[in-house]
């Protein structure tokens, strides 16, 4: 039985220290802090990644380095299980553990309790495919990224400067390559054909799109963008802005996917670039979410979330199992979060079924898994489409008896591969949302008019400790602190159509606070009301206490 390379971990594990006052957690999307302190976790999700694979008889796991939206000295990093899903919940237990042991020797030690408690077979190989995306501090993370590799013997892919969407596929493409459930070629070159091909199918014998605007946020998703580009060619004009992935402080600097939802303005950049009528979208720093807007004949943003993509797509998805015959074999239904608006949710109630559960794309995409057809979307924009295994089989089986029905049914098996759905995908939903328009020969305003907003605030508020903000029914109660819920629901109950939740982050120190009302002052008034309360009760000093928070 082949022993830990005690030896090896130790020597390159000395070099990577870390530092002695941090605490490091795997939140909602990996570990997400300053890139400078990433060193010694990257070091060590190296190994870690390593035994996973191992674990998992030597099948690949994926590596990607980034922090989204993050700004630009953040930077984080995520493991990808084989079928490019997010990383098992109980594994996240074993990194936040490995990567908080104080000392190598705590380190070796917390790595041999680690192989012990998970049966973990050291003889097995261990293969690891990873990636980042553009920001400055990622070379020097991949390089203790690799160190980590070396210690442990993996045999390690490099993908490069890629998007996290990409480096999903690439994890999912290799680990089924050759079998009968082969998701394409494992590389970006199968990955641009396969959306590339399958989005030219949909849209053949419908009108070219309007031209689209792409907010690529400076990052990563600008080199996607224009790769995918020239994949496309002719079948749907695209316009790339916010490309500048070299110069320092642009990521994700009032532009992006979050910067539009947060701010419900236009990256003021693109003020002068977009005309009234005008589609337009934002990705955000790693393109795994998408934000759309235009501008109405008055030059008033309009903005269309994750929550409207999420109607538009379901919807037509639905449309396209009745007219396949195949309403009663295949259900679709909807995921979403405390997030969605509450408008959004109940007009998806009264068409599908709607499950709402906690942040985080780990959790909507295994509540997805549950129908034959699970939407998934974040209002933030995170979001993608899974068809079932059993699902993917009816549509390749089915005979259909008419032409129409022969229509739809292949418009769902190219949907299959239009749609990423390993993750959230900003340029594969991009796609989708375009072809779906041209299904429907609506434009932005008809898309918007599916239903109306209720006018909704977000406000971040920093506090003294996170962690102490606990939540309960899909993150939609506090329980802790003790009382606080019950003095929100006080104040929810004063405002219209009122609602309000507060949850911790799981990828910035701050606690998150949510307010919806019918009426625009109403649903700002609450949120700032109900941030002044968090803020109290944290503790937070009265003399930083931000005006705004009534
Ligand atoms: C990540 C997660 C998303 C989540 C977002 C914000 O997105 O993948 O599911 O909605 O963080 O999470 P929180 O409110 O806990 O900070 P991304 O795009 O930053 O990777």
């Amino acid at each position: 039985m082949p022993e830990l390379p005690v030896r090896a971990i130790q020597v390159l594990a000395d070099a990577h220290p870390k530092p002695s006052h941090l605490y490091f957690q795997y939140g909602t999307a990996g570990f997400r802090t300053l890139g400078s302190t990433l060193d010694s976790v990257l070091f060590r999700v190296g190994i870690l990644a390593g035994l996973r694979s191992k674990r998992l008889d030597g099948r690949t796991i994926g590596v990607m380095v980034t922090a989204s939206h993050n700004p630009e000295q953040d930077n984080g990093v995520k493991l990808v299980d084989p079928r490019g899903e997010m990383l098992e919940a109980s594994w996240e237990v074993h990194a936040t553990a490995l990567a908080n042991a104080p000392s190598t020797d705590a380190f070796i030690e917390a790595v041999s309790a680690l192989v012990q408690s998970a049966r973990i077979d050291l003889s097995k190989p261990a293969r690891v495919v990873y990636a980042r995306d553009t920001r400055p501090s990622g070379p020097a993370l991949i390089s203790a990224l690799e160190d980590g590799f070396k210690a442990l013997g993996v045999e390690a892919r490099d993908a490069g400067v890629t998007t996290t969407p990409i480096l999903h596929y690439l994890v999912k493409a290799i680990n089924t390559k050759g079998t009968n459930e082969s998701y394409g070629d494992d590389s970006e070159d199968g990955y641009y054909t396969k959306l590339s091909a399958s989005f030219k199918k949909l849209i053949a014998g419908k009108a070219t799109p309007d031209t689209v605007v792409i907010d690529c946020a400076n990052g990563v998703g600008a080199i996607a963008a224009k790769n995918l580009q020239a994949y496309l060619g002719t079948s749907i004009p695209l316009v790339l802005e916010n490309t500048d992935t070299t110069s320092r402080g642009k990521l994700n600097d009032s532009c992006g996917a979050d910067y539009v939802k947060t701010m419900q303005r236009l990256p003021p950049n693109l003020v002068d670039v977009m005309k009234p009528g005008q589609r337009a979208c934002s990705l955000d720093g790693d393109a795994d979410r998408l934000m759309y807007y235009y501008l109405d004949e008055r030059g008033q943003f309009h903005m269309l979330d994750g929550d409207k993509i999420a109607a538009l797509v379901a919807a037509f998805i639905v449309e396209q199992v009745k007219l396949a015959g195949l309403e009663s074999e295949i259900k679709v239904g909807v995921v979403q979060t405390a997030y969605a608006n509450g408008a959004s949710t109940k007009y998806l109630e009264e068409r599908l079924p709607v499950k709402c559960v906690s942040t985080g794309v780990k959790h909507l995409h295994h509540a997805a898994e549950h129908y034959s057809i699970g939407v998934y979307f974040e209002a933030n924009g995170h979001g993608t489409v899974l068809f079932s295994p059993a699902t993917q089989e009816i549509l390749t089986k089915h005979e259909p008896s008419t032409p129409a029905q022969s229509t739809a049914l292949n418009h769902l098996i190219n949907l299959t591969q239009l749609i990423n759905q390993t993750v959230g995908d900003a340029l594969s939903d991009m796609l989708l949302v375009e072809v779906v328009l041209a299904h429907k020969s609506y434009s932005g305003v008809e898309w918007n008019s599916l239903y109306a907003d209720l006018p909704n605030r977000l406000v971040k508020v920093v506090v003294g400790d996170r962690n102490a903000f606990k939540t309960e029914d899909a993150e939609r109660r506090l329980v802790n602190p003790p009382g606080l819920q019950e003095k929100i629901h006080e104040l929810v109950r004063r405002y219209e159509g009122g609602r309000s939740f507060v949850r911790p982050s799981g990828t910035e120190d701050v606690v998150r606070v949510y307010a919806e009302a019918v009426l625009r002052a109403q649903a700002d008034e609450l949120a700032f009301r109900v941030a002044g309360l968090v803020y109290d009760e944290a503790g937070g000093d009265p003399a930083k206490r931000p005006k705004e928070f009534i």
